[in-house]
């Protein structure tokens, strides 16, 4: 059967300056952040709870051991409310809203993405589930600029950014984002900053190359993205999944391999790519710390650490950081 071209969607400048720039580059790069289409974010979710993937459920068992303990920290005598960097599926969120509605009765909940569909989404399931929270989406792209709705005098903003965020960002890209977000608060305001720590290869290895191939999934997907929004023509099957751990550079690293010579066509950008076999695209870095990372990392951005909780396995960590 003959496929009719489709017409395109108006053109993402932002996707499409990423792409020519990322696969014009040598070795070949996507950024991380082209991952989370529809499909990607509900590929994402699907990766939370494989069996291999320890990250969501160590970090939840965190926050449902120590979650009133990490509000009453960053409340001091004041009341709380909470903005979240990313409005993913707020699962883990709810343990901190549900202690902070169980210390101050209500709670202001502020998610903050570029997405507003998945604000709205957001907003409705909260709304509907914990009674007591109230929910003041903002719609921002925090790693260009972080500035959140005023607040009254008295009140304190604890900023979670969580999940593991920030292990995408390279070290530079990290100090700067902290520094923004330091610089879009008061003194006094918190930052609760989630990291996963080094542990043995093997461990770490499985957590991003699952036996069910989700991840594979997940990392060809961005193929699949390109195919429709640049009406590109790449076979997702001719490029195989890679994981592998970078000891020097403390980071998992995701490519996607061509295993065959072939030529792409990206009809959108008026651009073509050619592959040899074994040629790859690095798609992330998931960068992995070492105990006290984030508290050096905290500091340079200008948070006194305030505490820091973990798991019996010490495989991550939830650091509290006070703006000072
Ligand atoms: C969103 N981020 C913290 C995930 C991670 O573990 O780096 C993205 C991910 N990539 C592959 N699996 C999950």
């Amino acid at each position: 059967m003959n496929t009719v071209p489709q017409p395109l969607a108006k053109l993402d400048e932002r996707v499409a300056a990423a792409v020519l720039d990322g696969l014009s580059y040598h070795p070949r790069r996507l950024p991380p952040w082209l991952f989370y289409d529809e499909a990607g974010s509900q590929l994402f979710d699907a990766i939370t709870e494989l069996p291999e993937y320890y990250l969501t459920r160590t970090e939840r068992s965190i926050f449902a051991a120590h979650g009133a303990e990490i509000i009453a920290q960053a409340a001091g005598d004041t009341r709380l409310r909470i903005a979240e960097l990313g409005a993913g599926s707020a699962d883990k969120t709810r343990l901190l809203l549900a202690a902070a509605v169980q210390r101050q009765e209500s709670v202001v909940y502020e998610p903050v993405d570029v997405s507003a569909s998945a604000l709205a989404a957001a907003q409705t399931r909260i709304e509907r589930e914990i009674a007591g929270v109230h929910v003041s989406p903002q719609v921002l792209d925090y790693t260009r600029s972080f500035q959140l709705e005023p607040m009254p005098e008295g009140e304190r903003r604890l900023v979670l950014y969580i999940g593991s965020s920030i292990g995408n960002f390279t070290p530079r890209e990290a100090e700067r984002l902290l520094r923004r977000i330091r610089a879009g608060l008061r003194t006094g305001d918190s930052l609760l900053l989630s990291v996963d720590l080094v542990k043995d290869e093997a461990t770490l290895l499985a957590a991003y190359n699952d036996a069910a191939g989700t991840t594979a999934a997940f990392n060809r997907n961005v193929l699949v993205r390109l195919n429709r929004e640049l009406n590109a023509d790449f076979a997702p099957e001719a490029f195989a999944h890679r994981a592998l751990w970078n000891a020097a550079e403390s980071r998992i690293e995701m490519h996607l391999e061509s295993l065959v010579r072939q030529t792409v066509h990206l009809a959108a950008l008026n651009f073509e790519v050619q592959f040899t076999p074994g040629e790859r695209i690095h798609t992330e870095n998931s960068y992995k710390y070492r105990p006290g990372k984030a508290e050096r990392m905290l500091a340079e951005a200008g948070f006194a650490a305030a505490a820091t909780w973990t798991d019996a396995r010490g495989w991550f960590a939830v650091c509290l950081g006070r703006a000072g």
